[in-house]
């Protein structure tokens, strides 16, 4: 069965005021959900396969060895995905939980509805027996919908290191929300990416195809399509870089020359000057003992760790104490 609720009322319900006070703050920034219209995901989806972007591949490889330990620890359990994307992960999981016997049940949830739709539609056919039910939304909308499940337990996993692209404050918020929607006992899966020399850190953001460029500007076509914008993505460009001090990578839209921008949908219009930026994501890179203790500060207690052999992606599993 396949139950698709409520589709679109992702980023509609936000109605732009985020872009407004991003754009007319000083330096600018664009939240880094307007990445992922349905040829942003698709971008993401190409990032991913980059051999540049080891995150993914890395993540992949610790699955692969230790999902089975994952799903005995656990046992029977509702899969909740936050940001679910093409679901090419959880494949990884689905086999272990189906490997336990016992009803396989899994809620995506993502703010591209597009995406979603078809990799549930994938897994249906490779799942026969699996129970989807998708949410379209942000993270903290689908939280608050999350229902009780007849499985024993839930676990809500949250893979790819997208935490880190959230501020400290954004994090701290986030863990207090997943805290809530979990029951005593549920259990919490949290992929990071690990801090690593900035060489190898810079090249993941600044692959040789461009297809990190690319994705960053669709930001600026998206931003088009939804507020009837006049973005010239031509006068913009990708500037990546790992700033030390903070521990993460910082993206941003640099323009190149002076451009004036009417969004008419959001009555705006926005000066550039030449060399001016625009933040659109920073992608902080965690040390696992720091992580943990924060994990445990909030009220969680972690139970797993799990990384691969260069360290430089972890698997943390907690629960709610
Ligand atoms: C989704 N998120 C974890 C990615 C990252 O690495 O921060 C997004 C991304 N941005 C550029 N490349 C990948």
């Amino acid at each position: 069965m396949y139950d698709l609720k409520s589709s679109a009322w992702a980023i509609e319900t936000v109605d732009g005021q985020d872009v407004i006070s991003g754009l007319t703050q000083n330096p600018k920034s664009l939240p880094p959900q307007y990445f992922y219209d349905d040829r942003g995901s698709q971008f993401f989806e190409q990032i991913c396969e980059l051999p540049e972007y080891y995150p993914t591949r890395t993540e992949a490889w610790i699955l692969r060895q230790f999902s089975h330990e994952i799903a005995k620890m656990t046992g029977a359990c509702e899969l909740i995905e936050l940001g679910s994307g093409s679901s090419t992960k959880t494949r990884l999981l689905l086999d272990a939980y189906q490997a336990l016997g016992n009803k396989l049940r899994y809620v995506p949830i993502d703010v591209s509805g597009g995406i979603l739709t078809e990799s549930a539609c994938d897994l249906l056919q490779d799942y026969p027996s699996l129970k989807i039910q998708g949410l379209v939304g942000t993270y903290e909308q689908a939280l608050a919908q999350l229902k009780p499940t007849s499985l024993p337990s839930r676990m809500i996993f949250f893979l790819g290191s997208s935490l880190g692209n959230l501020t400290p404050q954004k994090c701290d918020r986030f863990f207090s929300q997943i805290l809530a929607a979990l029951d005593m006992g549920e259990y919490f899966l949290l992929g990071v990416d690990l801090q690593k020399p900035k060489q190898i850190l810079e090249a993941a953001y600044n692959d040789a195809r461009g297809v990190t460029a690319q994705f960053n500007l669709n930001m600026l076509e998206h931003l088009n399509q939804r507020f009837a914008g006049n973005f010239d993505i031509q006068r913009f460009e990708h500037w990546a870089f790992y700033n030390n001090r903070l521990n993460q990578i910082e993206m941003h839209l640099r323009c190149l020359e002076t451009h004036t921008v009417c969004l008419e949908k959001l009555d705006l219009t926005v000066e550039f000057k030449a060399r001016e930026t625009i933040e659109t994501e920073i992608s902080r890179k965690f040390n696992l003992e720091v992580i943990q203790r924060e994990l445990q500060v909030k009220g969680f207690k972690p139970l797993a760790v799990w990384t691969d052999p260069q360290e430089w992606f972890g698997l943390i599993l907690s629960q709610k104490s």
